[in-house]
């Protein structure tokens, strides 16, 4: 008789519906010898305040603006802006299809999570956690009044490209619709009039019934593995049921149970291989902008969290060569990746390690 289906031990390709992509999931090469580093990384010993530091309270920054004395989070204009709100020519019309060229404006901002340099998101107090969020919602109402996509992101770990260990994200917000988020918006769009519920809505209520791919959960959201993953501990923050447009609909509640996922999420990722570990992360929500008073029904707020480590806190995953130019491939399953995530303790390494 012919073998039945295994996804943990047959081929496959997934399906990603929010961007009508095509991952490979491979998870019989686990089994394959490893004989490449296992080591764990130095950890890196960062003074808690740097006067030369240009994130930190007092600090002097590279376009001569002292920082105040912050207790909480700070938002800044980047000194060093990808896009420009004004002052920059447009390109006018290229002449010919091949050559398109159309206006970019926007502003940047660089928003600091504590004043101090030595701590991290899932180290940091629920309450401080909280002033993060309150305060990206802030950004989401005043940047979102003027441009159609404000987007938070943060790049953590110098292997991310990260400059600076100060705990930071980044607000890039455009006249225009980035690649990731307008492809997202077409494919939410799609399922809304297929399937007359939105795509997002839909999945965590289907996740959290199956229970297969959960890594943390509390009364208001839901982290998983997306069944459609690409990064080996690639994880995504829904809500659990209610439909969420935008950071800015959260309620204080929902808020604070936020504040606690992203704990819980973070240590897990931390624990992994006793390593602060890097991510690129960021927010997904309906556009704003023009777009606040069209109809973003198809739309649910989520974040995403891009690590790339994928054996030990040196060994990374590359996506090249086949999925440079074919597709992505992973071996371990989004199962194994989040079984793996909860089944790690919820207390920070370096908290055990404090009390023994
Ligand atoms: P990253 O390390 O994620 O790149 O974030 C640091 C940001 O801080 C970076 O975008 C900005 C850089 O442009 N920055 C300032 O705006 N002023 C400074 O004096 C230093 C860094």
């Amino acid at each position: 008789m012919a073998e039945s289906f295994d996804a943990k031990e047959h081929q496959h390709v997934r399906f990603n519906p929010l961007k009508g992509e095509w991952v490979l999931v491979s998870p019989h090469r686990l089994k394959r010898p490893w004989s490449g580093q296992v080591e764990k990384a130095a950890e890196v010993s960062i003074p808690r305040h740097d006067p030369k530091n240009p994130l930190c309270p007092r600090a002097t920054r590279a376009n001569g603006k002292v920082n105040p004395d912050y207790s909480s989070t700070f938002l800044f204009e980047n000194d060093f802006p990808a896009l420009l709100q004004e002052g920059a020519p447009q390109p006018g019309p290229s002449g010919h299809p091949l050559f398109r060229a159309e206006s970019a404006v926007g502003t940047c901002q660089v928003m600091c999570f504590h004043p101090w340099s030595d701590i991290t998101l899932p180290l940091m107090e629920p309450s401080d956690i909280r002033a993060v969020i309150d305060k990206w919602a802030d950004i989401i109402t005043d940047l979102g009044a003027k441009y159609r996509w404000v987007q938070i992101f943060e790049n953590k770990g110098a292997v991310m490209g990260c400059s600076n260990p100060h705990p930071h994200c980044q607000v890039w917000a455009s006249n225009f619709m980035p690649n990731e988020p307008q492809i997202k918006d077409t494919h939410q769009r799609q399922y809304y009039a297929e399937h007359k519920v939105p795509l997002l809505v839909e999945y965590a209520r289907m996740e959290a019934e199956k229970k297969e791919r959960i890594v943390v959960e509390n009364e208001h959201w839901l982290a998983v593995v997306p069944y459609w993953a690409t990064w080996p501990y690639e994880t995504m923050l829904l809500p659990r049921s209610r439909h969420i447009l935008r950071l800015t609909d959260l309620t204080p509640e929902e808020r604070d149970a936020l504040a606690d996922i992203m704990k819980r999420l973070l240590t897990k990722y931390d624990n992994l291989f006793e390593t602060s570990f890097p991510y690129s992360m960021g927010w997904h929500g309906a556009p704003t902008g023009e777009s606040l008073t069209e109809d973003n029904f198809h739309w649910q707020l989520h974040a995403m969290y891009y690590p790339p480590l994928l054996r030990s806190a040196t060994v990374k995953k590359f996506m090249v060569g086949y999925e440079m130019l074919a597709l992505p491939q992973r071996d371990l399953t989004a199962e194994q990746a989040a079984e793996k995530l909860h089944n790690l303790p919820d207390m920070h390494y370096k908290q055990r390690s404090d009390q023994s």
